[in-house]
């Protein structure tokens, strides 16, 4: 089934200029990148995207992190596109991350693993409203 997904290109990927070598991967993994934008992230804005994991001790690190350069936010659509993107992206780890997966080619750290994308169809549309409107997003 055709679904849309959403993208976070981190800030350790945008500070080393490496957005088109992770586009790339995307779209040579058959995702099509219908919406895109770069955006510097406010603490409030980074705070409420990842406020599931605002009990874990890594979430100051985290919200630090996701503030700290521009990201670039995409819409990416597929078929299957919410578990095709997790699969492209690779374990959290990248020390655990498939060969040939965004973050075992760019990734530098669990923290700062270049990528966020949906973990559900669900949190991809709640995900995809905070940054999209339906005008933006042209499948
Ligand atoms: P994401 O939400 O960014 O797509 O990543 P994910 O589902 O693979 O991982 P998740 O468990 O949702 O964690 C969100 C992000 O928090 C950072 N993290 N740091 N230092 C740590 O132990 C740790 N664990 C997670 C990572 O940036 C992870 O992507
Ligand atoms: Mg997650």
């Amino acid at each position: 089934m055709t679904e849309r997904t959403f993208s976070i290109i981190k800030p350790d990927a945008t500070r080393r200029n490496i957005t088109g070598k992770i586009n790339a991967v995307i779209e040579e993994a058959g995702l099509r990148i219908v919406a895109q934008r770069r955006v510097h992230l406010t603490e409030e804005q980074a705070k409420t995207f990842y406020a599931v994991h605002a009990e874990r001790p890594f979430y100051g690190e985290l919200v630090g992190q996701m503030t700290a350069e521009p990201v670039v936010v995409q819409v990416l659509q597929g078929d299957n596109a919410v578990a095709r993107y997790r699969e492209v992206m690779g374990a959290t780890n990248p020390e655990q991350a498939a060969d040939g997966t965004i973050r075992k080619l760019f990734a530098l750290s669990i923290g700062e693993n270049s990528v966020h994308g949906s973990d559900s169809l669900e949190n991809a549309g709640i995900e995809i409203a905070q940054f999209f409107t339906d005008a933006d997003i042209v499948g």
